[in-house]
């Protein structure tokens, strides 16, 4: 049965174009010789021994042989798609970037966002940080913003990040577990280094478990350096904020839709892309005067700290819309390669010892992952600035370079490539002093773990603060080893003594008033402790940051939220009609989801499509539900335990629920819905038609979810 799907149609036809592209187009092998049969080996007579000598089944298989490269060390999961950003806000005052400076300038995107730890084949909805990257291909030269969707990291200096995605990464010894840090090894590594505790903080709460790619802040994390055309510093960290605000699933979600759909997120970006709702960042600087570089009572350098909006607010200055997806995932999302160090005039790094060790390891890590030093040739990295220099030859060559002149300077080929003169866009490092002792140490700025990771904590609403509390508990409740579930807890009560009891009551264990040897083991050996000693919080500062709760997020539109509609044979036509227009209206999209996957007829025996049938989903997929009258199809559907279970599950994870005529009464009496208590404004149950519920519903599906049911108790 054809489906009257504008998706499915506009599939079929890039499909259709695909096979008319291919229809005068002969098959060859990789030297262009024609093939005659591509069904049968060469063999010495039909029922004999493949010949060696068949070197078109030799290429074919050799090709297919090496066709994977080395995934990614960390953020090996990812997804990706082009776009462009534009500037609404000239920075000429703080930087001579010309991306950044002429307003209403499109500069190319690629965007890649990603998982940490687990495997290029893990699940989307890990909890874990999200890589966040963009390309931007500028005129003057690829510019690479390589943040994540967390503001902090877990560590300091670089020289620790082998240790700390050693203690991520699946165990060594069994490879297990995928795609988690709820295991021994990461939670002793972080108990023992209390510089994560800010970090903790975030990847314990439900940023970690976003509902869509395109629901995520983004964060450059270190502090830059933005140069003017006078050679001026000022101090700069970027923010991506997303049009649609920033919103999260439950981990119980999360868990079901790992089963569900483990491509959840690559596919809802890749999908609302297709369907032309092209998401959407602003792009907000935080802008600090040199002169005010030591104002704060943190060290700008220290990548495990933020600056809260409230001391220095996000001044918006542009935007970034995705809207094409690549061609071919190989060659673009898993072949792009970003790199830190890829800077263009006008910004430039600081002594961030986190960034400093970045500068070198991207770069390093792409000769192997892309098998040689040419990968800048790869179209996908290839600038759209002109390139010219004399580095020559190398695995993966492409480019033909003539003639016989490969140095500088010349006088054989007028000294071309020449350098450029800064006032022509001749890159020059910021001319920072610097006078100091060469010295392995860490400034004393970078010791106060703790103020931060509560400013954190007590910046998020009641919910969020018990689902952190909750996360906590269940990755310690999954390491084997007991002392380190109790460091933890001690560490945990020198931020705050709510988190650190909610979890040690959950594990069933007192919080020890000493532990065993100094909470800071990474320290040089021999090294004077004092020195070292995690500074306890602060008093007296910064309370609370509301934008650090995604509470207070964007929360008024629904567009591109998915609404499921439950429907048997015999469903009321109207109320469907209704509904499904009110959100359509909206730019939220209504599934019909039926007993089989062709259609489902309505109460006046006209017949529908069906998008998904419900042995194919669960509510986790979707946003909200709504259950439309009809006294046939609302008995029909109370006797699956699979709509029970859909509705239920949507309840529990405190979704938007709204039903209409005769399901009114079935969702009371049959379902968790009936445990609604009597100010639940996300239940919306009208006896008299879709017509009633519309608005409610919209408003509802808009504020996300109601975690009053949490709160109270209900679930
Ligand atoms: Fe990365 N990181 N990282 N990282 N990182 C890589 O580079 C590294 C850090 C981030 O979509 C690798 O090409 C070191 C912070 C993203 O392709 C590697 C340190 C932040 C991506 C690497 C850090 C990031 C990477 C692996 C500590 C947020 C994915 C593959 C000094 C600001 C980029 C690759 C993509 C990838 C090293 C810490 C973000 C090994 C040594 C902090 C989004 O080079």
């Amino acid at each position: 049965m054809a489906k009257n799907n504008t998706k499915t149609d506009k599939k079929i036809e890039q499909l259709s174009k695909h096979f008319e592209d291919g229809t005068d187009q002969a098959l060859t092998t990789n030297q262009g010789l024609k093939i005659s049969d591509n069904q049968n080996s060469l063999k010495a007579g039909e029922r004999g021994p493949t010949l060696l000598e068949d070197f078109i089944m030799r290429e074919k298989i050799t090709h297919f042989d090496h066709e994977r490269i080395p995934e990614r060390i960390v953020h090996a999961r990812g997804t990706a798609a082009h776009g462009y950003f534009e500037l609404t806000e000239s920075l000429e005052k703080y930087t001579k970037a010309k991306f950044l400076t002429e307003v209403g300038k499109r500069t190319p995107v690629f965007t890649r966002f990603s998982t940490v730890a687990g495997f290029r084949g893990s699940t989307d909805l890990a909890r874990d940080v999200r890589g966040f990257s963009v390309k931007f291909y500028t005129e003057q030269g690829n510019y690479d913003l390589v943040g994540n969707n967390i503001p902090v990291f877990f560590i300091q200096d670089a020289i620790k990040f082998p240790d700390l995605i050693h203690a991520v990464k699946p165990e060594p010894h069994n490879e297990i577990p995928q795609a988690a840090s709820a295991h021994d090894t990461f939670w002793d590594f972080i108990s023992l280094m209390p510089e994560s505790m800010h970090m903790i903080m975030w990847v314990m709460s439900d940023r970690a478990i976003p509902r869509s790619l395109r629901m995520m802040e983004g964060f450059g994390v270190h502090t830059f350096r933005f140069i003017n055309a006078k050679g001026k510093s000022t101090f700069v960290k970027f923010h991506w904020k997303p049009k649609l605000g920033t919103h999260s699933v439950t981990w119980n979600e999360a868990q079901k839709l790992s089963g569900f759909n483990a491509d959840f997120h690559r596919q809802d970006l890749f999908d609302a892309i297709e369907n032309g709702d092209y998401p959407e960042w602003e792009l907000g600087v935080q802008l600090v005067a040199e002169e005010d570089e030591h104002k704060f009572d943190f060290d700008l350098l220290d990548a495990t700290k933020l600056i809260p909006e409230e001391l220095v607010p996000v001044k918006i200055v542009g935007k970034m819309v995705l809207n094409r997806n690549p061609e071919n995932y190989f060659a673009e999302t898993e072949q792009v390669a970003f790199c830190p160090s890829h800077i263009v005039p006008g910004i430039d790094f600081t002594n961030d010892p986190l960034l400093q060790g970045r500068l070198h390891s991207y770069l390093d890590t792409q000769i192997s992952r892309l098998g040689s030093p040419n990968f800048h040739e790869i179209p996908i990295n290839r600038p759209i600035a002109e390139m010219h220099n004399n580095q020559r030859d190398g695995q993966f060559r492409h480019d033909i370079n003539k003639g016989k002149v490969a140095y500088e300077p010349n006088s054989l080929d007028g000294n071309s490539p020449f350098q450029s003169k800064v006032e022509d866009g001749g890159f020059e490092s910021y001319q920072e002093k610097i006078d100091a002792n060469k010295i392995r140490a860490r400034s004393d700025s970078f010791t106060d773990h703790f103020t931060q990771a509560a400013l954190f904590f007590n910046s998020q609403a009641e919910y969020e603060q018990q689902h952190m509390i909750d996360a906590i508990s269940f990755e310690l409740g999954k390491c084997d080893t007991e002392h380190i579930r109790s460091r933890i807890c001690y560490v945990l009560n020198q931020i705050d003594k709510k988190l650190a009891k909610g979890v040690a009551d959950n594990l069933g264990i007192e919080i020890p008033k000493e532990i065993d040897g100094p909470i800071n083991r990474g320290v040089p050996a021999g090294a004077d402790m004092k020195k070292y000693e995690s500074k306890p919080k602060k008093k007296g500062g910064l309370e609370k940051d509301p934008t650090l709760s995604m509470a207070n997020t964007v929360k008024d539109t629904i567009k591109t939220r998915q609404i499921a509609f439950l429907v048997a044979d015999g469903f009321n036509a109207n109320d469907v009609k209704t509904m499904k227009k009110a959100l359509e209206n909206q730019g939220a999209m209504a599934k019909i989801i039926g007993m089989k996957s062709s259609t489902v007829k309505d109460s006046d025996g006209n017949e529908m499509n069906v998008d998904m049938a419900f042995r194919t989903v669960a509510s986790v997929l979707f946003d909200a539900v709504y259950i439309p009258g009809g006294e046939k199809s609302v008995a029909a559907l109370a006797k699956k335990s699979d709509v029970i279970e859909f509705i239920n599950d949507s309840f529990t994870h405190c979704k938007a629920i709204a039903a209409s005529g005769e399901a009114v009464n079935f969702v009371k009496e049959e379902t968790y819905v009936g445990k609604a208590s009597d100010d639940d404004n996300a239940v919306i149950l009208s006896e008299n038609g879709a017509k009633g519920a519309t608005q409610d519903f919209i408003k509802a599906i808009a504020n996300h979810r109601n975690w009053d049911r949490e709160t109270k108790g209900i679930v």
